[in-house]
């Protein structure tokens, strides 16, 4: 009686994962991120907060996100509400602060569960040409755009490692590639997130983790409304004008727009992608610029 129990217990285990791998490689569902837990850093608004949403389309579990101060995390919360999304937590932890992110890591495995997928987002920029910025101003660009992520990604690794299974996302830039006046320490932050993104794929590759990035080309963001600005006469600000002959497509890109392709990095659609980064700059980086 008890082997027949033993087999059958083992028949059923059995039937229940081979539907498990259908379901996962089943086209419709590959794109799914139903069951999982997303943690997005800084994604109170602009690029971040589009990224949820489109995770929380695809079925996500649960939305962890978090900022700066108290103020921006019930502003980012009120956001998702109002977007119809309740299953989302936020917290106030600064992506410098090691010991705040090991904390962090430890209050959501408590209160919400396991961390499947990371999207390190937060992100700032300092335009000041580089003879004229100050080291601490350079430092501060480099500490929250490239250590931060090292923080969140180190701290996450380790229950990721134990399951054997994760996913860590972090957002890039154009400035991964290219260089422009003013931006040494955002180009260098994104430049070293860009190598950090492939080590972690070297590094982890093994535990079934897969980092990849994401360059997001010029979206219109709060990040970005000073090159945006109308100017006193109302004509465009010139770095407008120019981004959009350096596009293709003419315009800037709408943060919804960087929606679908995280939501392909954070899937089971890209488990044999990894130490990639996925441009989604509207063909900028193929393009010499519009003639004039
Ligand atoms: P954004 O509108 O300025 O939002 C940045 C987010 O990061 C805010 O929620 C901010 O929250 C948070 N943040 C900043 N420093 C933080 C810190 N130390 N700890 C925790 N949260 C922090 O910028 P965005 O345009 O959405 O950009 C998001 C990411 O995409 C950044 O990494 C950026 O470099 C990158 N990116 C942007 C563009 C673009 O054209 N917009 C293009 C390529 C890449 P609080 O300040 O309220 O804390
Ligand atoms: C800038 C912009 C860019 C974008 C983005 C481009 O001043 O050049 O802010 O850096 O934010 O990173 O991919």
């Amino acid at each position: 009686m008890l082997c027949l129990l033993i087999f059958l217990c083992n028949f059923v285990y059995t039937l229940l994962n081979i539907q498990h791998l259908i379901n996962r490689n089943n086209m419709r569902n590959i794109f799914s991120l139903e069951g999982k837990n997303a943690w997005i850093t800084g994604a109170c608004y602009g690029i971040g907060f589009s990224i949820a949403k489109a995770f929380a389309e695809a079925g996500i579990k649960n939305i962890i996100f978090n900022c700066r101060s108290e103020e921006a995390m019930q502003r980012g919360l009120d956001s998702y509400h109002e977007a119809g999304i309740e299953n989302v937590k936020g917290y106030v932890c600064d992506v410098t602060d090691e010991q705040a992110v090991k904390e962090l890591v430890g209050k959501i495995h408590a209160e919400v569960g396991q961390i499947d997928i990371l999207v390190n987002n937060a992100g700032i920029i300092k335009r000041i040409p580089m003879h004229e910025m100050k080291r601490e101003e350079f430092q501060q660009v480099i500490d929250i755009d490239l250590v931060g992520p090292f923080i969140c990604s180190a701290a996450v690794v380790p229950e990721m490692m134990e399951r054997r299974e994760g996913k860590i996302i972090n957002v890039c830039s154009m400035m991964s590639e290219l260089g422009r006046e003013t931006v040494s320490a955002y180009a260098a932050a994104k430049g070293g997130l860009k190598m950090l993104t492939r080590n972690i794929c070297s590094e982890y590759g093994e535990y079934n983790i897969q980092c990849n990035g994401i360059g997001p080309g010029y979206v219109a963001t709060p990040q970005t409304a000073p090159l945006r600005e109308r100017q006193a006469d109302g004509s465009r600000h010139p770095f407008d004008s120019f981004i959009c002959a350096k596009t293709p497509a003419g315009r800037w890109l709408n943060p919804e727009e960087i929606g679908g392709p995280a939501v392909f990095l954070a899937s089971h659609a890209s488990d044999a992608v990894n130490g990639h980064i996925l441009y989604v700059d509207g063909g900028i980086l193929a393009y010499i610029g519009k003639q004039p």
